[in-house]
């Protein structure tokens, strides 16, 4: 794994899990200042902003983002730590995926797909990125979910400032696994 990786995940980490390991504290909407994080991070990991910046620029999933007046970074989704996004609730396409391993298709078939220790349930408009996902965690399964109905039912959605679809809860009925798969 290179070292920017490496980083990134470690911010991955703190910023969304584990902010208390360094003794940092995320404010109510998951913003900590830059400067106290380089500082908290020592010595263990060494970052500078610059480092900072190009982790944000280059992750390939665009995890974080630098507030407006360049002073503070949180992750933009993917959290277990009590914080609020903010997100607006929005209108979602008709379909969205979710990808998954095949090992947990009998459970999520019978609870349907639930957030385990993170805020929300994960949701990508495109097939090739829920397969991605799912291979984290062994064979993929591709679901679709009928977004459509769901938001028509009440359900709300939102999305991140990286393009991920998120829900609460995404109960059986709404559930298709995709032939893709
Ligand atoms: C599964 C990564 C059994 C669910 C990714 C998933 C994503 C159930 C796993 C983001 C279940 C949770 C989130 C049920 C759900 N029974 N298993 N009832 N309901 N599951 O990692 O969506 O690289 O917390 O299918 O790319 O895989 O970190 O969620 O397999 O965007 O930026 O339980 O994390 O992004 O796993 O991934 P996770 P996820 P980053």
């Amino acid at each position: 794994m290179s070292e920017l990786s490496k980083i990134s995940k470690f911010l991955s980490f703190i910023l969304r899990h584990r902010p208390d390991d360094i003794g940092l504290k995320l404010d109510n909407k998951g913003w900590v200042f830059i400067s106290e994080l380089i500082k908290k991070a020592k010595p263990e990991v060494l970052l500078t902003k610059s480092l900072i910046q190009k982790i944000v620029v280059e992750s390939d999933k665009q995890r974080f983002k630098i507030s407006e007046d360049g002073l503070k970074i949180r992750a933009n989704q993917g959290h277990s730590v009590k914080i609020d996004l903010g997100l607006k609730p929005t209108i979602p396409p008709a379909i969205l995926y979710h990808g998954t391993a095949t090992r947990f298709l009998d459970s999520i078939m019978q609870k349907g797909l639930t957030a385990g220790q993170r805020h929300h349930v994960h949701l990508s408009s495109d097939i090739e990125t829920a397969r991605a996902v799912g291979q984290r965690y062994g064979k993929p399964a591709i679901l679709q979910i009928n977004a459509e109905q769901m938001h028509n039912d009440g359900y709300q959605f939102f999305l991140s400032d990286n393009h991920v679809w998120l829900t609460n809860l995404v109960v059986n009925q709404y559930i298709l696994r995709t032939l893709d798969s």
